[in-house]
């Protein structure tokens, strides 16, 4: 059997999303993720020009092979851009294997280690009064852990808190929206929401907050210790993570369970956080880490440092990397937590897919491969629309993380 096509295709069905097709000459095809958020024509572009290419010939049963060559073989190494292209090849031959072997994907990683995934949803409002109702809401749903957001007292907007409730959406603009962001206001208000949430919920809701890299290390550490009487599952993105010592002085100070990575690439971007036990849970995620074969290594290197894993499922990944995640997070022996947005139901029509929802676990497609496709025609009808993500800036002006 041998890859005779490969296709990248661009569609927006209320967001833009970016895949690869891949069909062998038995007429077995299999898909992949590549959508990387305000720079889907980047990925686009290095899959048809340097990756298809390559592709045609080849033996789709040699992921391993195909992902060295295209990792070592690019002499320009890792990056997002390149990554995202990698990790879509490599999604799409794992569910070309699966569908050749007749097996759901999970099978061919070890089976089943657990009987559901369990996911989080995020509550985001305004204020406190309306995000505690949005709690009320995923309690109902039976989610047993939810994400916390709220607007900052005397900032105009902040990240997580969008216009629309259900589909929180931050690429809003084609020219990127500014946002002006306060350390001291943020650093004061936080501690409060929790204070209210954990006393309304109790003690056995699980609890996350994501700080979305806007902290300095001991800004980080001085709110890990005021959020330690609300006991959080985990506090996300502290700081910027290009630094990976930088976390060492956070944990130093604090008892706050720490998540990052959906922002890296390879296991190079980890290394120092897990192997010197400076995080507790790793978000790196399928589209953007190099699909399953490179995530797979990355969750098992931390699973020898009691590092759990917390895969990124914001809404920018499409329900191709949503399905081959949780194929993952089902039979790793070190899952945690898996990030669960709900996409469109635009999108969910393009990439028609068998996992599903049920009472605070999502469970992965049982059909052989992947379990997920995407439907051409209909996404043929939803041409790309240029989105960006917002910038940040200080009060006085200078640029700061988003
Ligand atoms: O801002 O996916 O934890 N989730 C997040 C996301 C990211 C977006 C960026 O494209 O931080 O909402
Ligand atoms: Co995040």
């Amino acid at each position: 059997m041998r890859i005779v096509d490969a296709r990248v295709i661009v569609t927006c069905p209320g967001r833009n999303f970016v895949t690869l097709k891949i069909v062998t000459s038995d007429g077995v095809t299999g898909v992949g993720d590549a959508t990387l958020n305000g720079r889907e024509l980047s990925v686009a572009s290095y899959l048809s020009e340097h990756v298809v290419p390559a592709l045609i010939g080849r033996d789709p049963a040699r992921i391993e092979d195909t992902w060295q060559y295209l990792y070592k073989g690019a002499y320009w190494r890792r990056g997002p851009v390149t990554m995202s292209a990698i990790a879509a090849v490599d999604t799409a031959l794992w569910d070309i294997k699966g569908k050749v072997a007749g097996l759901p994907v999970h099978q061919l990683l070890g089976g089943r280690s657990r009987d559901g995934v369990t996911v989080y949803g995020h509550a985001n409002a305004v204020d406190v009064d309306a995000v505690l109702s949005e709690i009320s809401a995923y309690i109902d749903l039976g989610y047993r852990a939810v994400r916390v957001q709220t607007g900052i007292p005397g900032l105009a907007s902040t990240y997580g808190v969008g216009k629309d409730r259900t589909f929180y959406e931050p690429a809003d603009a084609a020219i990127a929206t500014e946002n002006t962001w306060s350390t001291e206001a943020y650093l004061a208000h936080v501690p409060t929401v929790f204070a209210r949430v954990r006393d309304e919920f109790g003690p056995a809701l699980k609890l996350l907050h994501d700080v979305h890299h806007r902290l300095t290390p001991i800004e980080a550490a001085r709110l890990g210790r005021s959020l330690e009487p609300y006991h959080l599952t985990w506090m996300e993105d502290p700081v910027p993570a290009e630094l990976q010592s930088g976390f060492r002085e956070i944990r130093r100070h604090t008892t706050t369970p720490i998540a990052v990575g959906e922002v890296f690439n390879t296991i190079w971007d980890c290394q120092e956080l897990i192997t010197d036990q400076l995080i507790d849970y790793i978000r790196t995620t399928v589209v953007h880490a190099g699909g399953l074969t490179h995530l797979r290594r990355i969750f098992d290197l931390a699973a020898l440092y009691h590092v759990r894993s917390g895969s990124h499922g914001a809404t920018d990944l499409s329900p191709i990397c949503m399905s081959a995640a949780l194929h993952l997070d089902i039979s790793i022996p070190n899952f945690g937590l898996q990030e669960y947005m709900r996409h469109t139901p635009e999108t969910d029509e393009v990439f028609p897919h068998g996992y599903r929802y049920e009472g605070g676990y999502l469970h992965p497609s049982e059909e052989p491969g992947l379990g997920v496709d995407i439907d051409e025609e209909l996404a043929a009808r939803y041409p790309y629309r240029p989105a960006a993500l917002p910038v940040n800036r200080l009060e006085d002006g200078t640029m700061h993380s988003w």
